[in-house]
């Protein structure tokens, strides 16, 4: 199989710690893609021209990470990230949801911090700015609960990729006033299948924070 990717893509990174904690390296290809790009050939591969997509070995092609998380981890009948039954199953789901919420607007800010500086909306930047401090306010009072600390999942796994973007994007601020935030993700930040996976440091800002 074949997963094309971006090494700065949060989602793509989910799904790569996903396979190095499933121990599938050898099953799945890591090929980068030139995405965002006129005439890119990774759009005769995915038309969406979106990462990630798994490009499996019948053909067929996945888009979302989520799915392809499970669908790797389903790959050899030993699911480790399916969800619990009832209500601790909502409770994940609710929380892998608000992860995603976060990532998803920290994934929108950085894409218009690196267009040309005079294509970028002032007022888009501002909106997802403000955003993170909000999300990043609420996950300091959440980051205690139970799913965020247990066993790696996938809630885990999209917040701290969402996170993880305050290396690229240096006008994104979540460590102060979080202690607790900082202190989770730091933890997290030491697994080797995180580190092994860590977005290339880029120096997008606005210049106006
Ligand atoms: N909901 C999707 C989001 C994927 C996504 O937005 N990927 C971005 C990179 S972070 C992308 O491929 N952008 C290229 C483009 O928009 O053409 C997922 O979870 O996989």
């Amino acid at each position: 199989m074949k997963l094309y990717i971006t090494p700065g893509s949060p989602y793509a990174r989910i799904v790569r710690i996903v396979i190095l904690e499933k121990k599938l390296q050898d099953r799945v290809e890591i090929i980068t893609a030139q995405t965002r790009h006129a005439d890119s050939p990774y759009y005769r591969i995915n038309p969406s021209g979106r990462v990630p997509y798994l490009l499996r070995d019948d053909g067929v092609g996945l888009e979302e990470s989520a799915l392809i998380c499970a669908y790797l981890d389903h790959l050899e009948g030993k699911p480790v990230f399916d969800l619990p039954a009832g209500v601790p199953g909502w409770e994940a789901r609710r929380l892998e949801a608000l992860a995603r919420s976060m990532t998803d607007g920290l994934a929108v800010w950085i894409r218009e911090l690196v267009r040309p500086r005079d294509e970028r909306s002032p007022a888009l930047l501002d909106h997802e700015a403000q955003r993170s401090r909000r999300m990043a306010a609420l996950w300091e009072s959440m980051i205690d609960h139970p799913w965020m600390n247990g066993s790696l999942n996938l809630a885990q796994l999209t917040l701290a990729c969402g996170l993880g973007l305050e290396t690229r994007n240096l006008d994104l601020q979540w460590r102060d006033g979080h202690p607790k935030l900082c202190a989770w993700f730091d933890r997290l930040s030491k697994n080797p299948s995180m580190a092994a996976t860590a977005p290339p440091a880029a120096a997008f800002t606005s210049g106006a924070a």
